[in-house]
């Protein structure tokens, strides 16, 4: 029967089933933080080595991993004790996650198990038809000078997560210290608040049939041919359009270094007041803020009402690798660093 009725089409068009999923302390937490925030749909998971931990996180599933290994107290930051008890349960920690399309995979890097699980389960799942994005929470550098062991572990894994590609989303606590007055916990809900946005925004993009479509079969074609990517986004108030790409570059928490040409998926969502021009003005700064991108994927969504505001959010490819390594190094690296 070639006639597959509106119905059955509806179902297979529904959206992309989703999994936030926490890695280690801080990234249980985390997803904790997500979904009070909201993320409707999506499934919360936490897998922790340490029981205590993972007994206390509020979500949907807790995996507790290596229990024959580490006892359920933690790895106290050994990345290779992490590894070895991963052996036991991996695999069907991979099929688990196989069933949703896309994973955030979620840590805070410089203890064992964050660090040791996210390129693990990142690297297994690039070779499915899931889409890992794993989101790094770069420890403050006070932290880093206090700890040699920290950043041995921070560098592993982010130099492991570059070598893999794809999209990658780290967020620098440094970049918070303007917030230095408020309590620590506060500081972290407004890197969750906007690490839920950023989130929030890519699903967006995939989730809601568009004017000009990007659905997920065109995001995952744009990340194969981008190599490291991540994502950004901006508001704007309609009237200055040409400043969108500006103010989503500036405010971002995002640690990455562009490279002259990056390639660039830009998604434009807007009112029925959306005109060509505007259009225009907007992709008229993304050529000169990028000095014409080497691919430039475009697409739109206009809402059924008018809007002031309009809402950008673009997943920026070709990033030059190590630059995460580079940021999190305290100013007054001696010369064997500075000479890497
Ligand atoms: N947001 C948040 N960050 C934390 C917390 N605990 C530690 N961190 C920071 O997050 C980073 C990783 O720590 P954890 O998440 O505890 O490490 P882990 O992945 O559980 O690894 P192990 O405990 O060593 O097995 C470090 O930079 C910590 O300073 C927490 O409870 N919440
Ligand atoms: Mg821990």
């Amino acid at each position: 029967m070639l006639d597959h009725g509106a119905e059955a089409l509806r179902e297979l068009a529904g959206a992309p089933s989703i999994a936030v999923v926490g890695l280690g302390g801080a990234g249980s937490e985390a997803v904790e933080d997500l979904g009070a925030l909201g993320l409707p749909g999506a499934r919360s998971i936490a897998i922790n080595t340490d029981a205590t931990h993972l007994g206390r996180v509020g979500v949907d599933e807790r995996i507790l991993l290596g229990r024959r290994e580490l006892r359920g107290r933690g790895s106290g930051g050994d990345r290779a004790a992490v590894l070895r008890a991963a052996e036991e349960s991996q695999e069907e920690i991979v099929r688990r996650l196989q069933a949703f399309e896309i994973v955030f995979l979620l840590a805070g890097l410089g203890g064992g198990t964050g660090s040791a699980l996210l390129p693990l389960l990142s690297r297994q799942l690039q070779t499915t038809e899931t889409l890992p994005v794993p989101v790094v929470f770069l420890p403050f550098r006070l932290e880093l000078e206090a700890n040699p062991m920290l950043r041995e572990n921070v560098d592993g894994s982010v130099a492991e997560l570059e070598r893999l590609g794809g999209l990658l989303l780290a967020l620098e606590n440094e970049k918070l210290r303007r917030f230095d007055s408020l309590p620590i916990q506060r500081v972290f809900g407004v890197r969750n608040a906007y690490l839920h946005a950023l989130v929030a925004s890519l699903l967006d993009m995939v989730d809601h049939p568009s004017q000009l479509n990007v659905d997920l079969a065109s995001l995952k074609n744009h990340l194969r041919q981008s190599g490291l990517s991540t994502l950004v986004i901006g508001e704007e108030h309609i009237s200055d359009p040409g400043r969108l790409v500006h103010q989503a570059l500036a405010d971002s928490l995002l640690d990455f270094r562009l490279p002259d040409h990056p390639s660039a998926l830009v998604h434009l969502e807007g009112g029925t007041n959306l005109t060509l021009q505007t259009l225009d003005d907007v992709l008229r700064e993304v050529r000169e803020r990028f000095h014409e991108p080497a691919r430039l994927v475009f697409g739109t969504r206009i809402r059924p009402e008018p809007r002031e505001v309009l809402r950008l959010t673009a997943v920026l490819g070709g990033l030059r690798p190590r630059t995460v390594r580079e940021a999190v190094r305290p100013p007054t690296a001696g010369p064997a660093l500075a000479a890497r």
